[in-house]
């Protein structure tokens, strides 16, 4: 396939409430979106840097310089085939797995489009069983002002039938939460999620955890970690998922060969697409590592592929995949995504490619700048 032309678009979306994690607070998400055109199709992808660099190094605008200037110009000279191609391309470019994720993304949907699969399918073709239909999920609660309030808004999610809570703590903001989330709610999987905030020397912070029988406790330690980590798991009792240092298949292999976590949250983003994601679900499947997928508050566009990923045979786990609505009051791509109230699922797409539309009016209420690269 000939790759036309791409269009590159800098959005920016109010949140329907502000989400604050360790490092930071956020009331509007900025991203960037692309669009690959060939063969008279169009394959959308996402990058999911921040206005700020938070999470990761890369921000909006290092994602721009790089989509810009490195990335699309090397996939503009190149035919497209099959889309585990498009990253070796990538490889005279060091790190910036949230750029490359994004063409990534775009060359996965075409090329399902053009082989008439969805995302899915094409993504499970490697495996014996058929993909799943629908997703378990969970939904990932920020920092609020005080515990109480922390406790009301689980409980709001729980009434819409979230079957799994995620937990954003800081230090000084920790123990007391936790325990309070689950003498409130004892039946209820509560994991939490760190974000870098720790040191190794807090492992009393977590032994306090481990009567609690929490789901798991995510990326505790620094976000380029892997050997402090394979140190605390040997002193708590609680699960140990990694986020924020596993960024290749290689760093889960370090990670499972030291002992440095019980479970993965494969953000296919922050392992730079679903190629790499892939490949970090294979390995740990052949490990059994559960592994779940990751969220960064996309929009439709990217959840459409992230249910796509979650599919997967390994991903027992419930993801960060929440509906439209826990995110934006006017998403870009229709139709929204909508929790499955009964078993906490939302249904993978099933139309060829991701499986949803881009509302073009909404995509230029959002945009903030765009640039064409042709031929
Ligand atoms: O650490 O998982 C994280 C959002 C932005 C950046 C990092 C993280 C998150 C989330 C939200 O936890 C997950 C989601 O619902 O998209
Ligand atoms: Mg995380």
């Amino acid at each position: 396939m000939r790759i036309e032309r791409i269009d590159l678009y800098h959005v920016s979306q109010q949140l329907v409430s502000p989400f604050e994690t360790s490092f930071g607070r956020q009331e509007e998400r900025h991203c960037l979106l692309l669009t690959i055109y060939g063969d008279g199709l169009i394959g959308w992808g996402e990058c999911t840097a921040a206005g700020s660099p938070g999470y990761s190094y890369e921000t909006v605008q290092t994602a721009w310089h790089i989509l810009s200037d490195f990335l699309i110009p090397t996939v503009m000279t190149r035919e497209l085939k099959e889309p585990e191609e498009l990253i070796e391309w990538l490889t005279f470019v060091r790190g910036h797995p949230l750029a490359k994720a994004a063409l990534d993304q775009a060359a996965w949907d075409i090329t399902s489009q053009r082989d008439g699969l969805s995302f899915s399918q094409k993504l499970n073709q490697p495996y014996a069983k058929a993909p799943r239909p629908r997703v378990k999920v969970g939904v990932s609660i920020g920092i609020q002002d005080t515990i109480k309030k922390t406790v009301s808004v689980i409980q709001q999610h729980l009434d819409l039938g979230y079957g799994r809570i995620k937990l954003k703590i800081r230090p000084g903001h920790d123990v007391e939460l936790a325990r309070t989330a689950k003498i409130a709610f004892p039946e209820v999987p509560i994991m939490l999620d760190a974000n870098s905030a720790y040191r190794l020397e807090d492992a009393p912070i977590f032994q306090q955890m481990d009567d609690l029988d929490l789901l798991m406790i995510e990326q505790p330690l620094g976000y380029e970690d892997i050997y402090d980590h394979s140190q605390l798991r040997k002193l708590i009792n609680t699960p140990l998922c990694l986020d924020e240092s596993i960024h290749s298949v290689d760093h889960a292999r370090y990670a499972l060969a030291i002992g440095a976590c019980d479970i993965i949250n494969i953000k296919p983003s922050r392992v730079s697409g679903w190629t790499e994601a892939r490949k970090i679900h294979d390995l740990c499947l052949e490990h059994n590592v559960p592994v779940w997928c990751g969220g960064m508050l996309e929009t439709g566009v990217g959840r459409a592929a992230q249910l796509a990923l979650a599919s997967l045979p390994g991903f027992t786990l419930p993801g960060d995949i929440s509906a439209t609505e826990r995110y934006y009051n006017e998403d870009i791509a229709i139709p929204n995504f909508y929790l499955n109230k009964a078993d906490s699922t939302i249904d993978v797409p099933t139309a060829d490619g991701l499986g949803v539309q881009v509302d073009y009016d909404r995509l230029k209420a959002a945009t903030l700048r765009k640039k064409s690269f042709e031929k």
